[in-house]
């Protein structure tokens, strides 16, 4: 049996009204939401990722994928709130999240919220993403098992009244599984399931030593990367351990599925010129990103036809 959203709020019942200010979707009336139910109510995926322009092109190809009729101009639903992009192809949502898990989170508690209010049920939530490899070849996609912060611990810390809160930090297995099943030796490229490691920092947090400041070498920061290797963590990014955390508290399914475009053990830059300086093209970098489209095109095939 499907079911709706129960967030682990007790004041929202005590709102009877509820603008999400970041999406610039208001809620008037927090016990009668049949206008938004109307819109959002079908709503059974939130595929999330960092830039609007992407998650636009995502939405365009899952609208071909998924056979959505009207899917080849997604309008940017969020529009006036000048921060998100929310487009909607039939029963999925992509938005924009930006760089790092205080902007993501920011948009997360809402799109939560949006889910709860319009009564979807059983709603998942997909970040798509890009990241750096450790010890996999670029272009190799990674569907998160565990999520690891910086201090190379599985959980997810957040300051909250003044005191350290530390909460679990793992995506859903099942659903984990289920994607990267939708993997076929036949893409060319391999899709694992791995640890990842989540910063809240490109540069110091990740070890790199490129940025405008570092206080490490070189030796040190293979010795980092390599600890992280032995946690069975391939790839770096930056929202992973929020994503988790917020997610099992709100009790929703979520999952995690990132392309590498560096080998971090190779190197730090990630791609920029044509002229082979670095590992990867921008047009190959943009073939990457295109992988978990794929292979979550191929999950929600599956998934929506049930
Ligand atoms: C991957 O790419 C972004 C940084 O360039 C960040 O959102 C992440 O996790």
């Amino acid at each position: 049996m499907a079911n709706s959203v129960e967030l682990a709020n007790p004041n929202l019942a005590d709102m009877s009204s509820d603008f999400l200010y970041h999406l610039a979707i208001n809620v008037p009336n927090t016990k009668d939401t049949s206008e938004l139910q109307k819109q959002f109510g079908d709503v059974r995926v939130i595929c999330v990722g960092g830039t609007a322009s992407r998650m636009r092109e995502l939405a365009i190809y899952l609208g071909k994928t998924l056979n959505i009729p009207n899917s080849a101009e997604p309008v940017d639903l969020c529009k006036q709130g000048n921060r998100y992009a929310v487009f909607k192809v039939g029963p999925v949502l992509c938005a924009s999240h930006g760089v790092g898990s205080s902007t993501f989170s920011v948009v997360l508690h809402e799109l939560l919220k949006l889910v709860k209010y319009a009564k979807c049920q059983d709603p998942i939530f997909i970040r798509i993403g890009t990241c750096g490899g450790v010890g996999v070849p670029p272009g190799t996609v990674v569907v998160t098992k565990d999520a690891y912060n910086g201090l190379l611990n599985n959980e997810h810390e957040i300051f909250i009244l003044g005191e350290r809160v530390v909460r679990p930090a793992h995506f859903h297995k099942d659903v984990m599984l289920a994607i990267v099943a939708c993997g076929q030796q036949s893409d060319g490229f391999d899709t694992i399931n791995a640890n990842t490691m989540s910063t809240d920092c490109f540069y110091e947090g990740q070890g790199r030593i490129d940025g405008a400041v570092c206080h490490y070498n070189n030796e040190q920061k293979m010795q980092f990367l390599q600890r992280a290797h032995a946690k069975g963590i391939r790839n770096i990014e930056m929202e992973a351990t929020m994503m988790a955390s917020l997610t099992l508290q709100a009790k929703v399914k979520a999952a995690d599925i990132c392309v590498t475009i560096v080998n971090r053990l190779n190197g730090d830059q990630v791609c920029g010129d044509s002229e082979g300086k670095v590992p990867l093209s921008l047009e190959q970098k943009k073939n990457f990103e295109h992988r978990p489209f794929l292979i979550v095109g191929r999950y929600l095939q599956k998934l929506l036809s049930n």
